[in-house]
């Protein structure tokens, strides 16, 4: 028996799996939802929603609280942690967790007695953990974007030109608001790897997969990238754990895990990568040819690169492949929010957003239309106030649900043409993969199949994966046994939907030239900043 344990600290819930790479089975599921398990944190949906001017945070002190519920709640229900040869994670990009100077001493004392949050609250030296949802650093990302030579060059360095979200531009905020918080930090951690250093006892490595969603590694080489660095803050790489291939080991669980939890003193540990990197693998997609679509808090478009390419425009990004070589990855910010806000508008329940809903609308709506950037999205980067509607009409259920889904596949399609692969099949995850109106609205969108695999939750299985590869289990062997398309579920493209959606689309982007070009932050990245 090979037992491993994939864990994944997304926006919402922190989950974990775990796989028996010998007899291909998923032989535990669970999770904590932050809102609904954790009330006291006040963060409903795992952030803090009273930030203002674009500012998103969470609590760290949550995060830990989290982790110690959901292993005390598997043990409870049976789970033996003793026989877990490896453990890894995933975690919702570009977050960051800043820690005071002594930050390693306090784990390695950490004891079995008391919980992780009691022992580490006195360990940050940021309160707060801003977010992939922040979008208030739009200054920074200027400010780091000149001191290097234009947008173009940060493209060029790090994959992706300075992005609102992106660590970089979050840390530069905190050193310039903060001189007094940052100079008390020791090590500013991603989500992935402050995870990967409880599980170690120590601080580790960030992993390419997610250090590249940072504006602070240099793509190429794979470490942190001098001028990116000192453009940021004065004394960063002094405060930034190293970085390492998403494979690295690094060292035994740590005795707070053994002697609470339960594990073997000789389970390995792993680096942590991204929740998007960690669903490449889990998606059997680390080869390239699979385009991903994940339908989660945010929707993302992502696929293995054969060669790193950027996007022209600025909004698509190059990670880390932890399989080796790079990704790619579109970031749509109004995801499940997005198709909640309507579902909650009109109080219908999933089944009949989905079957009723379409059922009850024509492809193409009738030329009716929606922007669905109910948050300020990052792709295109605009601030709308809220959803836009191409006319002022009495909105129906159905006509609405149909303009939300329509209007996220179609600003999807619309921007990711630099990608340069015509998809034979769209492989879809993330919670609402399941839906099959959804995953039709893709098909016809796309004009191509989409498949969902037998096992759901591509970045805690995918996290599982790198586990066992790292510890020399064969990729190819773990895709075939827990990467299967789910026979029986294909949801092909509907006769004359993609001509029509082809249609739609030209008149979509028009209608979306034509509101954002009346918002500050309508232009293309890679354009000078107004
Ligand atoms: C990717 C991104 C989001 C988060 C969500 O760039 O910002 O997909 O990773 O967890």
């Amino acid at each position: 028996m090979s037992l491993v344990l994939g864990l994944d600290s997304s926006t919402q819930s922190l989950s974990a799996v775990i796989l028996d790479t010998a007899k291909g089975t998923v032989v535990a599921d669970h999770a904590v939802n932050f809102g609904k398990d954790l009330p006291q944190y006040e963060q409903p949906h795992g952030y803090d929603e009273s930030g203002v001017r674009g500012e998103v945070h969470a609590n760290p002190l949550m995060w830990l609280e989290a982790l110690d519920l959901l292993l005390g709640r598997m043990k409870e229900v049976g789970v033996d942690f003793s026989q877990i040869t490896a453990v890894s994670g995933s975690g919702q990009q570009h977050g960051s967790v800043y820690l005071k100077k002594g930050f390693e001493d306090r784990l390695a004392g950490l004891s079995p007695d008391r919980s992780l949050k009691d022992q580490l609250a006195d360990a940050f030296s940021r309160a707060s953990a801003p977010i992939w949802m922040d979008s208030s650093t739009t200054a920074e990302c200027a400010e780091i974007a000149d001191a290097v030579g234009g947008p173009a060059v940060v493209c060029a360095k790090s994959g992706s030109v300075a992005v609102e979200r992106f660590t970089g531009p979050q840390i530069r905020k905190f050193f310039k608001e903060d001189p007094e918080g940052y100079a008390n930090t020791g090590v500013i951690h991603l989500v992935s790897s402050f995870f990967a250093s409880l599980f170690a006892g120590k601080s580790v490595a960030i992993d390419h997969g997610d250090g590249a969603g940072m504006n602070l590694m240099n793509l190429a080489a794979g470490g942190w990238d001098d001028d990116l660095v000192a453009a940021t803050a004065d004394g960063l790489g002094a405060k930034l754990p190293q970085c390492a291939p998403s494979h690295t080991r690094c060292g035994p669980v740590a005795r707070y895990f053994v002697e609470k939890h339960g594990f073997s003193p000789d389970c390995a540990t792993v680096v942590w990568s991204g929740d998007n990197p960690c669903s490449l693998i889990g998606m059997g997609a680390a080869q390239p040819g699979k385009v991903v679509i994940s339908l989660g808090t945010s929707d993302t478009l992502f696929a293995a690169m054969p060669e790193p390419r950027t996007d022209p425009k600025g909004f698509g990004h190059v990670f880390g492949n932890p399989a080796g070589g790079y990704m790619s990855l579109i970031c749509f910010k109004n995801g499940s929010l997005a198709r909640e806000a309507v579902k909650e508008e009109f109080s219908l329940d999933w089944s009949a957003f989905e079957r009723e809903s379409l059922a009850k609308s024509p492809i193409g709506n009738g030329g009716f239309k929606m922007l669905p950037f109910y948050e300020p999205e990052i792709t295109p980067a605009v601030d709308t106030g809220g959803p836009v509607f191409s006319d002022q009409r009495e909105r129906s259920p159905h006509e609405t649900v149909r303009a939300v889904l329509e209007g996220q596949f179609l600003n999807m399609k619309g921007h990711s043409d630099w990608l340069g692969v015509d998809p034979e099949r769209i492989y879809l995850t993330g919670g609402a993969s399941e839906n099959d109106g959804i995953a039709q609205v893709i098909a016809n969108v796309f004009g191509v199949p989409v498949e969902r695999l037998e096992v759901p939750g591509s970045a805690t299985i995918g996290a599982a994966m790198r586990a066992a590869h790292a510890l020399g289990d064969d990729l190819r062997d773990l895709e075939s046994k827990f990467s299967r398309p789910k026979e029986g579920r294909t949801i092909s493209p509907q006769a004359g939907a993609k001509e029509r959606y082809d249609e739609s689309l030209k008149s979509f982007m028009v209608f979306l030239a034509d509101v954002t070009s009346g918002t500050s932050k309508g232009h293309s990245p890679l354009m000078p900043r107004p």
